[in-house]
């Protein structure tokens, strides 16, 4: 509530008093310090403390005295600095930015934010991984959350989507029971942040409908290679409405401008032990250094008789409606442009919650949707302690707003004056207003009460199916080997078997593939299905990642294996073409300290080889002297370098003194390998590298699935 809504209030001298005192502390001028202009250290309570390094006691050996109250402030504090992690999605990352609006959507939602083309409104994002605590590795098989919090001029809108665009389960109910099985068994505490344990997949095989999800999970998006590269979905079937309450069903798509990309499981593996912060560091990276990252919101419009020419429901989370069916339309772009000043303040506070809805947009009777919005609140209470959740910066709106909501644990801001309800005689305070205030889409709901899941829920295999058919045969082995690693890691036969069972009835050569992959002597019977699974479902390219490459190399970076006594205008020449394309450049020597050129110019590092090993890297470049590569030679950290940049058919740019490196790497160059002979050659390199992968390599260094 603003000053003008207190009746009587006249600033007074103390009021004076107090915000000089306030500004004062603000500035720190009030404490002047031994080392000059730095502040002095107080207390909370803003005494100036004159010892930070010892305890307050009776002697110098004697005990410690319970006087020492800075002692006990300090240690007090420190004891309550954590608040309970996420129960899901405990691991994340944010950043501030903005949404541009393209163009009015006044014709289907009242929304202010879609009101005029060109409208900037704040937003805050967090990414994250769903199962792994707070401290678990980035690069975990995972879906990853990608939540917006619009702080519109009518309100917050909360878009809490995921990087998938369908989720396990159909009804909120079930949601406990899943997020039990995913995380680490109770018994024993492990594993850490993966699904590849027994009671994630007995859950699974015994729950038909997360069948569509599996096929996703098991796909590479669901180890993408930045947060950059991926696509964000809302999930759920929502509604615009316009000024005459008119409805509209819509669907959010975020589609990154960088194009989509994804790593190799090996390299997954591989990524968590040498950079667990992997995701984190590359947008806080790509932020510090003015690339940033950017994504299209896009709107898939439909209405109840369009919705009802499919078999399945619109209100079925496990379901989408593919892209070729039904265009997305872009109606505005992100922008992430800001870090957080403070990790936890910022990014470990904010709030989100999908029933966070500005006036002109409404909820679908999605029943899963419906049971996040009842749930959301709930785990702010519990984790931000106090219904005052809301005054914290990151989650208060930048709107104006008026209410009479007041006191509670750590209440920042209370209504002032007399007036604290309505209707009220005192000509003061907030109002209702009925014209722009929210209002409801006015659905009308009949039936008996019953706890059933409708017929139109019933088809669990067909989209699974089709996501699978979608999928380029590099994605299609990636899924069947996927599904044989986790499968393998599942100590009870009879899951695995159960879980072959359902993927006969999704696609009989990948059942094959990975009922032969685990050693299964005898296919099992295909799973009861409610539906007879549909088979002429068309593929939707929009499914593939391999088929929507960036066909640009924009964003991502190279690694550059270097020696003493290379030609230092080769470097130069990388880096021009790379960053002509708006890529990055990584030195990775055998000393931090960097190599000396043969015309004696350092050549700083960024990495040492065994902190920089081709997994970080897009692509890779082995820039080495003959002598250079007789050294790297005998590093068994070198040898990986370019082993491993070969098994995942990364580009490999290298002058010829390398050879010997990799024929001791055990690597046999192929059509992905560029010779450079002079700096000019990098070019042509780069532009290879916009096709990210050499796919037809990977059947050549590994075991067909
Ligand atoms: Fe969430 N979810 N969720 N979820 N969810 C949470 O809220 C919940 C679901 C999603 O970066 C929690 O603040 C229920 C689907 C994201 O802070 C909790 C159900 C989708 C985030 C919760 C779902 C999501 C959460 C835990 C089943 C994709 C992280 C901490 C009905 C559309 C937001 C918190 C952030 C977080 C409940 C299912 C996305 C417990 C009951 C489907 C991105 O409230």
């Amino acid at each position: 509530m603003d000053k003008k809504t207190n009746p009587g209030n006249v600033p007074s001298e103390t009021a004076r008093i107090h915000d000089q005192s306030v500004a004062r502390g603000q500035g720190g001028e009030l404490h002047q310090t031994a080392q000059g202009d730095m502040p002095t250290l107080t207390t909370a309570q803003g005494t100036p403390v004159a010892d930070d390094q010892n305890t307050l006691r009776q002697g110098a050996r004697g005990p410690a005295l319970l006087e020492d109250s800075h002692f006990r402030e300090k240690i007090f504090h420190f004891d309550h600095e954590r608040i309970p992690e996420r129960v899901v999605h405990a691991r994340g990352y944010g950043a501030h930015g903005y949404f541009e609006t393209y163009e009015s959507l006044a014709q289907y939602t009242r929304a202010d934010i879609f009101q005029r083309a060109g409208e900037k409104t704040p937003v805050f994002v967090r990414f994250s991984t769903v199962a792994g605590s707070k401290g678990s590795f980035d690069l975990a098989r995972d879906v990853r959350g990608f939540a917006v919090k619009f702080y519109t001029r009518e309100g917050n809108w909360d878009l809490v989507g995921n990087n998938i665009p369908v989720f396990f389960i159909q009804d909120a109910i079930k949601f406990p029971d899943l997020v039990h099985a995913a995380k680490p068994e109770p018994d024993r505490a492990f594993p850490q942040a993966q699904t590849a344990h027994d009671n994630f997949w007995d859950f699974i095989s015994l729950t038909p409908e997360s069948m569509h999800m599996i096929m996703w999970i098991m796909s590479d998006r669901a180890i993408p290679r930045s947060f950059r590269f991926m696509e964000g979905f809302g999930v759920h079937s929502f509604r615009f409405l316009n000024d005459k309450d008119e409805s509209t069903f819509v669907k959010f798509i975020w589609k990154p401008k960088l194009g989509m990309q994804s790593v190799l499981w090996n390299e997954a593996v591989k990524i968590n032990g040498a950079d667990p912060d992997f995701h984190r560091r590359d947008l806080w990276d790509a932020i510090q250094s003015g690339n940033y990252p950017e994504w299209e919101l896009c709107v898939q419009l439909f209405d109840q008789d369009f919705a009802d020419k499919f078999d399945f429901d619109v209100l079925d989370a496990t379901k989408i409606i593919p892209e070729e069916v039904l265009p997305p339309i872009p109606v505005g772009r992100m922008v992430l442009d800001r870090l957080p000043d403070n990790f936890f303040a910022e990014t470990e506070q904010v709030a989100f919650m999908t029933q966070n809805v500005p006036p002109g947009i409404d909820f679908s009777n999605d029943p899963l949707l419906q049971g996040r919005n009842f749930s959301y609140l709930d785990t702010q209470l519990k984790r931000l302690g106090s219904p005052n959740f809301t005054h914290l910066p990151i989650n208060a709106p930048k709107c104006p707003f008026h209410h009479f909501q007041q006191d509670g644990h750590m209440a920042m801001r209370n209504p002032r004056g007399r007036v604290n309800y309505e209707p009220n005689s005192w000509g003061e305070g907030p109002r209702e207003d009925p014209r722009k205030g929210f209002r409801s889409y006015p659905a009308t709901a009949d039936g008996p009460k019953v706890r059933l899941r409708p017929e139109s829920f019933a088809d669990h295999y067909s989209q699974a199916r089709q996501f699978y058919i979608s999928q380029t045969p590099v994605e299609q082995t990636h899924i069947a080997m996927a599904l044989t690693f986790e499968l393998s890691k599942v100590e009870t036969p009879a899951i695995r078997e159960r879980m072959v069972s359902h993927l006969l009835n999704i696609d009989q050569d990948l059942a094959r593939t990975v009922a032969t992959k685990l050693g299964l002597r005898d296919l099992p019977q295909p799973a009861d299905a409610a539906v007879a699974p549909r088979t002429d479902l068309p593929a939707s390219d929009a499914l593939s990642i391999i088929l929507n490459g960036p066909d640009s190399f924009a964003g991502r970076k190279i690694g550059v294996l270097v020696s003493d006594g290379i030609e230092a205008a080769l470097l130069q020449g990388l880096e021009q073409a790379a960053m002509a394309e708006g890529a990055m450049v990584e030195i990775v020597a055998p000393r931090v300290g960097g190599v000396e050129a043969a015309d004696g110019t350092l050549i700083p590092a960024k990495q040492m080889i065994d902190g920089g090993p081709s997994v970080l890297y897009d692509a890779v470049a082995i820039i080495v002297s003959p002598e250079g590569a007789a050294e790297l030679e005998q590093e068994a950290t070198a040898r990986d370098f370019v082993a491993d940049a070969f098994a995942h058919c990364k580009f490999i740019a290298h002058v010829d003194a390398a050879a010997p490196l990799f024929a001791k790497a055990g690597v046999k160059p192929d059509e992905g390998f560029v010779s450079i002979g002079g700096p000019d050659d990098f070019a042509g390199f780069v532009k290879t590298c916009r096709q990210l992968r050499l796919w037809p390599r990977e059947s050549k260094v590994k075991l067909p699935a």
